[in-house]
């Protein structure tokens, strides 16, 4: 298959089937981001993109239960790079945002470099080879598994794109092994089962179960939800695009990128309303939130005071919907917001008023656990390796970190997309991981240069670097109202460390990886000079947010057309006496 094609340019093939110039984990967002700028950016096309699923999209295509959709608007959660005018909704559905991924590996020919149903178990850096060794598996019993059980892939630099909303977390609760009913966790919806006329726990109230309610509501007999926690819940505003609009959004560019650019300074505007809890725009969402309860819930004041939160706005994911509180309000839906105690056969226990366990009711039919992920054990299960056996875990015993949310000390050419402190609480993670992976495939780049010339390098950020940065960034969200310790949240640790999100702005974050410093890494390796003269490759960053404001570009799109309109008329002057009046 490759031809005469020079390395890396020579395109996976059978014989390629264990070595790699680079091998990605994982074939989500981040996945299919990293490997279309390498094809792009470095003109690479020996690459294995390996996926535990049988399909592309990573959470779009696990997280498939009813009502499934994103909470940022998809015009802003989509790619900078293949902007999409097809939209039916503002905020569209799982199914739609999976198509939309779909068409984009298709676009850009990934196909051939994923390989589905492929499990990597554990990676490790060969200090003589200097490169990773990473160990996969197929399924038992599969056809895969007949050609090749496990095997072990050799590759100069190795990308993890795996996410932090990966593995499944289910609550900790006395019995839940042995529920009586069936057993979902919202991540792996089982669609083969029919909800109709069904008794359902939904426990959870986070973004996940706040879309399931209304949609399971309409067909259950009857739903209780189980709230541990109150959330911040504000209006959603989610209406369709028209066919005429996506025209519009289609034929002319301007326009989308104009709304592309809208929602991105809204959102980084909103920034303040996350962190500060104090700040006008935390106010505002805070009013907002309170007076959609009040009108979505008449005189209600019982439910309005389990509903209300008690800790700043931001702190816990804040939720967008229409639906949730007048699903709550029907008639088959109760609100339980006594803690769980057990569960006992098909029964989801209390604690009661006495301490004692109590039956909410005897019996349900479906038990659903909207509780989340394991967010905080970064790339677990996968074990790494890196310089001289070290393990991930043991760098990260005190909480994940890294440099940049990019790379992690002991790691050598090693990249992380959607890593430690990368989450966002206000804006599209997708500005985030295009950073990321045109960061990484400038560390990339030098390796694939040095290798090309028959010399290795490998790369891996000074700890000395990697401490500064995190001190900085852990002073910043110390301040945060992430940091408010009347919440809990899928943000921090155990001990309280803040490991998921980003201490700043997206604009902030693209400045501070449009350039990778060589100097901070250290260099090793016959090719180490590439990096020592040339100290630094500038990346860029994708300006999305508004350049102009709408009254210049009024004026400017008026003054255009008046040019284009005198133009014409000036060559064409037969017209201009047409108009004059006879
Ligand atoms: P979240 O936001 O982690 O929410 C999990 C929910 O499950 C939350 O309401 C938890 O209550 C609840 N939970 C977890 N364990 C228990 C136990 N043991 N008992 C009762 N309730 C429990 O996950 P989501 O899937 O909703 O959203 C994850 C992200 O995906 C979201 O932020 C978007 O970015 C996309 P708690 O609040 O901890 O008291």
């Amino acid at each position: 298959m490759a031809g005469d094609l020079p390395w890396p340019e020579v395109p996976i093939g059978n014989k390629n089937h264990a070595n790699a110039a680079v091998v990605i984990i994982g074939a989500g967002i981040a996945g299919m981001c990293t490997a279309i700028d390498l094809i792009k950016r470095n003109n690479c096309r020996n690459f294995i993109v390996l996926e535990k699923s049988a399909g592309l999209g990573g959470t779009w295509h696990d997280n498939k239960y009813p009502g499934c959709c994103c909470d940022v608007l998809s015009t802003l959660y989509s790619y900078s790079f293949a902007q999409n005018s097809d939209w039916t909704r503002e905020y569209p559905g799982q199914e739609e945002i999976l198509a939309y991924l779909i068409r984009v590996a298709q676009e850009y020919k990934l196909y051939p470099h994923i390989r589905f149903n492929t499990t990597v178990e554990e990676a490790r850096w060969d200090d003589e080879l200097k490169k990773w060794r990473t160990k996969v598996t197929t399924p038992a019993g599969s056809k895969e598994a007949e050609f090749s059980p496990e095997y072990e892939i050799k590759s100069d630099f190795l990308v993890s794109a795996v996410g932090q909303l990966n593995q499944p977390a289910w609550p900790k609760i006395q019995g839940l092994d042995d529920f009586g009913g069936k057993k979902m966790h919202s991540a792996r919806w089982d669609w083969s089962y029919d909800l109709t006329d069904k008794k359902i726990a939904l426990i959870g109230n986070g973004c996940t179960a706040v879309q399931i309610l209304p949609e399971i509501a309409k067909v259950a007999k009857q739903v209780t939800v189980f709230q541990r926690t109150p959330n911040w819940v504000v209006p959603r505003l989610d209406q369709p695009v028209s066919p005429f609009m996506r025209n519009v959004l289609r034929y002319v560019p301007p326009i989308r990128w104009r709304k592309r650019a809208g929602q991105m300074d809204f959102r980084e505007w909103s920034y303040q309303a996350i962190v500060d809890s104090k700040s006008a725009p935390a106010t505002m969402f805070r009013d907002m939130a309170i007076d959609m309860m009040h009108k979505q819930l008449p005189d209600q004041p019982e439910m309005w005071e389990k509903l209300t939160p008690t800790y700043s706005l931001g702190c816990k994911r804040i939720i967008i919907s229409d639906d949730y509180f007048p699903a709550l309000d029907l008639p088959n839906v109760n609100l339980e917001t006594r803690p769980i105690h057990s569960i006992g056969g098909p029964s989801v226990k209390v604690t009661g008023a006495n301490g004692e366990a109590e039956d909410v009711q005897p019996e349900y039919d479906l038990l659903v656990c909207a509780t989340g992920f394991q967010t905080v054990e970064f790339l677990h299960p996968i074990n790494l390796y890196g310089k001289n056996g070290r393990s991930l875990r043991d760098v990260w015993k005190d909480g994940a970190r890294s440099y940049n949310g990019t790379c992690v000390e002991d790691m050598p050419n090693f990249g992380i997309l959607y890593g430690p402190n990368t989450n966002l609480g206000h804006n599209s993670i997708i500005l985030m991981i295009e950073s990321q992976s045109r960061y990484i495939n400038g560390l990339i780049r030098p390796v694939l240069e040095a290798r090309r010339r028959g010399e290795g390098l490998t790369l891996a950020p000074r700890v000395e670097r990697v401490e500064r940065y995190n001190e900085e960034v852990q002073r910043v969200l110390r301040e945060s109202s992430f940091n408010d310790p009347s919440c809990n949240s899928w943000y921090k640790n155990e001990a309280g460390l803040i490991t998921n999100n980003w201490s700043g702005t997206v604009v902030e974050y693209q400045q501070m990886l449009s350039r990778v410093n060589y100097d901070d890494y250290d260099a090793e390796g016959s090719g180490a000079a590439i990096v020592r003269e040339k100290r630094s490759h500038t990346v860029g960053r994708v300006v999305e947010e508004s350049q102009v404001s709408d009254t210049t570009l009024v004026v400017m799109g008026l003054l255009s057309t008046a040019a284009v309109v005198g133009g014409f008329l000036f060559r064409n002057p037969r017209y201009l006496s047409g108009l004059r009046v006879r």
